[in-house]
């Protein structure tokens, strides 16, 4: 499918604020791949299929889930962390994606992985950075953005895994492996 289509697609799919955001993510993701040295083309497409099945009905995520033998576990923890995995299933067989490295980016664009890729991390950072986004802490990330990928994305897991502690709520295994594979990364173990 070519861009403008996908594009014209994605945007059918969700309400204009998210439309707004997956922009948001696209522009960032390319200024991420140019600083990086990595193809801005795929962290794009990457970005423009990340949340297309965001404001998808949970029965119907969840039944992507269960009917294509996609990992299960994920539907024991917060229906927010499903839209990833079913975007990239949804990007391969409903947009004709075949890039495995652009469909893991946008399956694990939520979570993050262990030992992520140059992709995932780039489509990662730019969902928490984009100009839409405004939280507190925001702007740090931003900066520290300019200077190294993963201290970006460790700041911000480490925001991420506090707020979801401060609620109360379970972490997803994957969150965790993300952080420690950056941190091992980091460390040089
Ligand atoms: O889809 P977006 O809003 O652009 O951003 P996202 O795909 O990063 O989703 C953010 C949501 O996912 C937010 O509500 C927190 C939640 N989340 C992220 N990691 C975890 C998580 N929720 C749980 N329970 N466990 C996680 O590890
Ligand atoms: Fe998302
Ligand atoms: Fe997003």
């Amino acid at each position: 499918m070519d861009r403008q289509r996908m594009i014209d697609k994605v945007r059918s799919e969700m309400p204009e604020r998210r439309w707004l955001h997956t922009e948001g993510v696209m522009a960032t993701s390319i200024v991420l791949a140019n600083r990086y040295d990595e193809d801005p083309a795929r962290a794009e497409l990457a970005a423009i299929l990340h949340d297309v099945a965001k404001f998808w009905a949970v029965d119907r995520q969840a039944a992507i889930i269960r009917d294509n033998g996609l990992p299960i576990d994920v539907l024991g923890y917060d229906k927010e962390l499903w839209h990833a995995p079913v975007g990239a299933w949804v990007a391969e067989h409903e947009y004709g994606v075949t890039d495995k490295g652009v469909l893991d980016a946008i399956r694990y664009h939520t979570s993050g992985r262990h030992a992520m890729t140059k992709l995932d991390k780039i489509v990662w950072l730019a969902d928490y950075i984009e100009p839409g986004r405004d939280f507190p802490g925001v702007d740090a990330i931003r900066a520290l953005s300019e200077q190294s990928l993963e201290h970006a994305i460790l700041a911000g897991l480490d925001g991420t895994i506090g707020f979801l502690i401060a609620k109360g709520k379970r972490i997803y295994p994957l969150t965790v492996d993300a952080r420690n594979g950056l941190i091992e990364e980091l460390s040089g173990k």
